[in-house]
């Protein structure tokens, strides 16, 4: 008989040793596992209002939170969904479900109603956590299918206040026992490599193996530790904050410091009013204050590293802001919500740096493996050819709610997941993404479905066919642009087209150029042709 021997595959792995991770326990013990040195600490300080909160005094919370979410009939596999802008009932809620075995699933409340409903109505939210901004916008779904809200500022008719959630005893620690390794606690939206948002199932054991890849161990990767004050301006409804300001940060004991808006003076107030040692940022920020003028070295002196992650940050970039403050290491990580979400990360954070190079985004995390693959035929290549990123370990999600179909396509049965993302690893095992096979747009690291905007713009009766991709844009990194084939006799305008899109989405998944044009290109299974489109643009002929 003939034996089938698989070509050689190069994997990439870590400069640094895996490390030993206990990933059979939930994520809440795992976050206040080293509670017992840390008790009286901050953990976490709204910088808004000045409110903190000590790690034994979140831990209560949480517990608190835990009972208050079960008297309200959320129970094991159940979700809630938090509809908030940064905030320290953020973490309470988020903590408190995962101590029943309650999943959430986070959005963002400046969503639009036809959004929020969507996601609550497909990951079947059995409890909606939301504030003033967004109360109005959940209301009917609520009614309808009698779920109800807690608002977290302030008392609101037909809503449950958050702090009356709070005010009882805690859960007893016996009731946890039943939450396992393998239930699902954070159910973020993604599109991934194709399609509409779907749920990304990330269980206890994916995110305890995550955050244990980045701070764990004697030579963490990131050396992050209880001295430290970590800014949390990303938003925690984003899986790179959600993870690795709020997650890591309860790991190692630090204080997250809160911020619910960006503002460069804001900032500079938090960081020297906190003495904040650990910024993660997205690049539009880092391009921000490399450029404003009201920031000054000794404003951020305190900072001894910034984290940049979700978009691509150029050379250019990196070296501009590096010489704004001296003091802190700057560099990349390269995150994937589906992916746990950390691939790799920046070797400059770990307790013993390595020199790493400007622009790359990291090198692949310890307890993991990479690999690039042709993206045609799916040959495994070596350094520096770029191909496909795959990355493969327990961090990884376990698949997207209630799709198989989506779920095979993207994570192969070797248990490879494909990113979607074109890149390379260099001599020195740093990885450089160079391009995009998937069709999703990040606009400031936010992620905008091209297909979502699509499927809307169909649904305008002028509108015969429609095809959205992403152009390179300054400020935001990309922003939507459509192609729009109209009905015949039709002469709806552009700037009619982008209100009737504007009225349905959050603003960053505004449409920013209109193209009318006389035919989509797509291949013989009607996909739509990206590259055609993206080929038409650059080339200047778009129609
Ligand atoms: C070029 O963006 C994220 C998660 C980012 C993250 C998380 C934890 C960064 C650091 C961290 O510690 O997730 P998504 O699902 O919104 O978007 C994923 C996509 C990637 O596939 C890639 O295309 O966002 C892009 N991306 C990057 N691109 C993410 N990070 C980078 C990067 N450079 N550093």
């Amino acid at each position: 008989s003939v034996v089938a021997v698989a070509p050689a595959e190069t994997v990439f792995r870590s400069k640094l040793p895996d490390i030993e991770i206990n990933n059979e326990q939930t994520l809440q013990s795992y976050c206040f596992e080293k509670m017992a040195e840390v008790a009286s600490r901050p953990c976490i300080i709204d910088g808004q209002t000045g409110a903190s909160y000590t790690y034994t005094e979140v831990d209560s919370l949480t517990r608190r939170a835990a009972a208050g979410l079960r008297r309200m009939g959320v129970g094991k596999g159940d979700v809630v969904m938090n509809l908030l802008r940064n905030c320290p009932e953020f973490a309470f809620s988020f903590l408190g479900a995962a101590r029943l075995g309650a999943a959430t699933t986070t959005a963002n409340p400046f969503y639009t109603p036809h959004e929020i409903h969507r996601q609550a109505e497909a990951a079947g939210a059995k409890l909606i956590v939301t504030e003033a901004c967004a109360v109005e916008k959940v209301l009917e779904f609520a009614a309808g299918r009698g779920v109800p809200v807690v608002t977290v500022d302030g008392r609101r008719d037909g809503c449950v206040d958050f702090a009356e959630l709070i005010a009882g005893e805690e859960l007893p620690e016996a009731d946890e026992a039943g939450v396992l390794p393998d239930d699902v606690v954070a159910l973020p939206y993604s599109s991934g490599t194709t399609g509409l948002p779907k749920g990304v199932m990330l269980t206890h054991r994916s995110l305890v193996t995550s955050v244990a890849q980045l701070v764990d161990g004697s030579n963490p990767n990131v050396c992050f530790n209880k001295d430290d004050a970590l800014l949390c301006l990303l938003p925690l409804f984003h899986i790179y904050s959600l993870h690795t300001v709020l997650l890591a940060g309860l790991r190692v004991g630090a204080a997250i410091v809160i911020m619910r808006k960006f503002d460069v003076g804001a900032l500079v107030d938090l960081v020297r009013a906190h003495r904040i040692t650990i910024a993660p940022f997205v690049p539009p920020i880092v391009v921000e204050i490399a450029k404003s003028d009201r920031v000054g070295a000794d404003d951020l002196a305190s900072i001894r590293m910034v984290l940049s992650g979700a978009a691509p940050m150029g050379k250019d970039l990196q070296d501009a802001f590096m010489a704004k403050i001296p003091n802190a290491v700057l560099g990349q990580g390269y995150g994937m919500t589906e992916a746990g979400p950390v691939l790799a990360m920046c070797l400059a954070f770990a307790k013993e740096p390595f020199k790493v190079k400007s622009g790359s985004c990291g090198t692949v995390v310890r307890n993991a493996e990479l690999k690039v693959v042709d993206p045609d035929t799916g040959a495994s290549l070596g350094r520096n050819q770029p191909g496909e990123i795959c990355v493969r370990g327990k961090q990884i999600m376990i698949g997207y709610l209630n799709d198989p179909e989506s779920t095979k396509n993207t994570i192969d049965k070797d248990g490879w997941l494909h990113t979607g993302d074109i890149g390379l690893v260099d001599d020195d095992d740093e990885i450089f993404i160079v391009d995009r096979l998937k069709e999703i747009i990040k606009y400031k690291g936010f992620q905008v479905a091209p297909a979502e905007l699509e499927a809307l713009l169909l649904t305008n009766p002028e509108v015969k066919d429609a095809a959205v991709v992403g152009v390179k844009d300054d400020l935001c990194g990309e922003v939507p642009v459509a192609f729009i084939k109209r009905i015949e006799g039709s002469e709806i305008n552009e700037n009619e087209i982008k209100q009737f899109v504007s009225k349905e989405v959050v603003f960053y998944k505004r449409i920013n150029k209109v193209y009318f044009t006389d035919s989509i290109p797509k291949n013989p299974s009607g996909k739509i042709l990206r590259k055609d489109l993206r080929a038409r643009l650059a080339a200047g002929i778009p129609t």
